[in-house]
């Protein structure tokens, strides 16, 4: 395991009372753990904006699978992208309303490209692209 330092932080009475309950709510065990993931959050965050290497991101749609033209065009659009969108996890929500999750891997203007043509297809109801990481460095 790699060698943890410590280090004092300061701040306002207000802002760590609004932390501290933030660490309540979000069921953290001591300040130190969230504020790891908090600064994980941020460096993540930054690999999507400064990077020429590639990304890896999780596409979140929900849509409506009986708009059979939406269901073609987001197929066609899928395919041309077989070397980016590595899997696909379906689950039809019910009658009408189908979730997938895209795993998508490739430069970060290409990864977001393929989000929004996907997300702007007209039946999609819902449409999120979460920036992931390969975890190097963090
Ligand atoms: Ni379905």
């Amino acid at each position: 395991m790699e060698k943890t330092k410590r280090f004092g932080v300061s701040m306002e009475n207000k802002l760590l009372k609004k932390f501290d309950s933030f660490i309540k709510r979000k069921n953290y065990p001591n300040r130190s753990e969230a504020i790891r993931d908090l600064i994980r959050l941020a460096l993540v965050d930054e690999e999507w904006k400064e990077t020429d290497h590639d990304v890896i991101g999780v596409l979140v749609i929900v849509y409506d699978h009986d708009r059979r033209e939406l269901t073609s065009s987001m197929l066609d659009r899928e395919h041309k992208h077989t070397d980016k969108i590595l899997t696909t996890l379906h689950i039809h929500l019910d009658h009408e309303n189908c979730l997938e999750a895209k795993i998508i891997k490739g430069k970060m203007k290409e990864v977001q490209k393929i989000a929004d043509e996907l997300i702007s297809l007209k039946g999609v109801k819902f449409g999120k692209l979460i920036p992931a990481t390969f975890g190097k460095g963090i």
